[in-house]
């Protein structure tokens, strides 16, 4: 196949440095308080890229510190709104001044494609934060009107020092979605990222320093979940907590939050998204949109559409079509040119993604393409495509996060709208009709945060992205993120002599 020959030849240096590899604390690079390292690893290879310093329970002790003092003590909530923008705006020309330096380091790390991470993710990042630091200057309170001779006025201020726990599937776009509107807001972060991908958060957090943000109001950590992470969570003195990742730390997040200083959560957590393409479509882009769906990020993504539905009628033309191309998927190393599909990020993964082809194949499903590792060192898995899946077979119920398309066969409307809601999770949806009314209804009628309609994964700075039942709390992007960052206060005044 086109895959198997793209494959894994020796890989391509990349053309990037890692200079940062300390933890940022009040401002400044410093290693670890016990002095420990932890190894980042290249997916493509499983070799060291980089020791970086590791955060521990005493780091993020010393950083809440620091964001702490720069919240009470200023300068951060004390600039004016207009200060704060500018410094966001002068950040956002040095990501776009270092735009492949960043794509470089994220695709190193991460192992998706690079045109992807150069094109696509860096320019969405440098869009997302304009798109804050707009909103820096048009936070504003209310007045309300009350019975008896009171002014009310609301304050919506920034609610304090939070804490910030990102996953390794979008690194750079994850600390993104979180310090933009949290910094728009006026609060102190304490930031850890993903023990698989530190190394473009340090890049760009010493640009946002370049851009003159003071020291104390971004620290970040790389570390590990069960000591850094829990250490953010269960602060006494971080105010407010927002974690992507799965469902089960999401779970142990909420726990800790509780347990500590019942700080307030957010949780955008894993998925199970359907795909459903309706009676009538056309099958060609049908097919292609629907792999897009599964298959983007090396089906890495909380929302991929991992649960293909296709009407009855076109269900074999569809299989058979999907099947070729996944065929052609180009799968190599994705320093180079036209790769559609890299390593999966580490050993873990790989062999919950190899578990879960197993069970599939064992539960009786067809395996039409792929199923297989990819060359004999780093990540790479075949894309594979399996065709009679059956709702109760563990590759319709579980998160594979991996390249494993599963197609689904339904008859009507009804019943697929009872089979698509049949999970805990509700994250997305894509939707595949001309069908104006089939559209209307099967949007109303999803139980989830996103629904696509002839599109998928579209991701603009000011569209809103979370999850209904047990895919999340809260909403990232847009206007709605501000009030995860933000407080009311309610300011009531007499008006002693009221001259009405
Ligand atoms: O996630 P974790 P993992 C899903 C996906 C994947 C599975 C496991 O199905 O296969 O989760 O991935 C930090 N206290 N998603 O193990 O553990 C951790 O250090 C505080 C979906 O990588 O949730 C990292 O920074 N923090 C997802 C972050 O949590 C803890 C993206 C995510 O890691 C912690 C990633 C703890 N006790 C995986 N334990 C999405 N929604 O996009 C871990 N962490």
């Amino acid at each position: 196949t086109a895959a198997a020959a793209a494959a894994v030849e020796d890989p391509i240096t990349p053309p990037v440095n890692v200079n940062f590899k300390q933890l940022l604390i009040d401002g400044k690079f410093v290693n670890a308080a016990s002095g420990k390292t932890l190894p980042t690893l290249d997916p493509r290879t499983g070799d060291v890229i980089a020791h970086v310093a590791e955060g521990d329970a005493e780091d993020i002790n010393r950083a809440v510190a620091a964001a702490r003092k720069a919240f009470d003590e200023g300068p951060w909530p004390k600039m004016t709104a207009y200060e704060r923008q500018r410094i966001l705006l002068r950040f956002a020309d040095l990501i776009e001044k270092h735009n492949d330096e960043i794509a470089a380091l994220e695709t190193w790390d991460n192992g998706k494609p690079y045109e992807q991470a150069t094109k696509v993710e860096v320019p969405m990042m440098t869009r997302l934060i304009r798109y804050y630091a707009g909103w820096a200057d048009k936070i504003h309170g209310l007045t309300a009107p009350a019975d008896g001779p009171y002014h009310v006025e609301t304050l919506h201020e920034p609610i304090g020092v939070v804490g910030q726990i990102i996953p390794w599937n979008f690194p750079l776009l994850m600390f993104a979605w979180k310090i933009g509107p949290a910094l728009a807001c006026g609060n102190t972060i304490v930031l850890k990222t993903s023990e698989l991908t530190p190394l473009s958060a340090l890049f760009v957090a010493n640009l946002l320093h370049e851009a003159g943000l003071p020291p104390g109001v971004l620290n970040v950590i790389s570390g590990f979940g069960p000591t850094a992470g829990a250490a953010i969570a269960s602060h006494m003195d971080v105010d407010k907590v927002a974690f992507t990742g799965s469902t089960n730390t999401g779970k142990a997040i909420l726990e800790m939050a509780a347990k500590s200083n019942l700080k307030s959560v957010t949780l955008e957590l894993g998925g199970k998204s359907p795909f459903i393409v309706c009676e009538g479509a056309d099958v060609d882009k049908a097919v292609e949109l629907a792999h897009f769906a599964l298959f983007f990020n090396q089906g890495q993504c909380c929302c991929a559409g991992s649960r293909t539905f296709v009407h009855e009628s076109i269900y074999d033309e569809f299989v058979e079509k999907a099947k070729a191309r996944a065929l052609n998927r180009t799968v190599g190393d994705p320093f180079k040119g036209g790769i559609e599909q890299g390593p999966q990020i580490d050993t873990k993964q790989f062999k919950k993604i190899m578990k879960y082809i197993k069970s599939g194949v064992e539960s009786g499903a067809t395996l039409e393409a792929g199923g297989d590792r990819l060359g004999n060192k780093g990540y790479y898995i075949q894309p594979t495509v399996f065709s009679n899946v059956k709702d109760n077979m563990l590759i319709a119920k579980e998160e594979i996060f991996g390249p494993v398309q599963s197609i689904l066969k339904f008859r009507d409307l009804d019943e697929v709208i009872r089979r698509a809601n049949d999970t805990h999770y509700g994250l997305g949806a894509g939707v595949f009709t001309q069908n104006i009314d089939t559209a209307q209804t099967l949007t109303r009628a999803l139980r989830v945060g996103s629904v696509w309609v002839n599109c998928f994964d579209i991701f603009d700075a000011a569209i809103p992205f979370g999850g209904y039942k047990m895919s999340g709390q809260g909403r990232e992007k847009g206007i709605y993120s501000l009030s995860n960052y933000l407080q009311v206060k309610a300011v009531i005044t007499s008006l002693k002599n009221p001259a009405w």
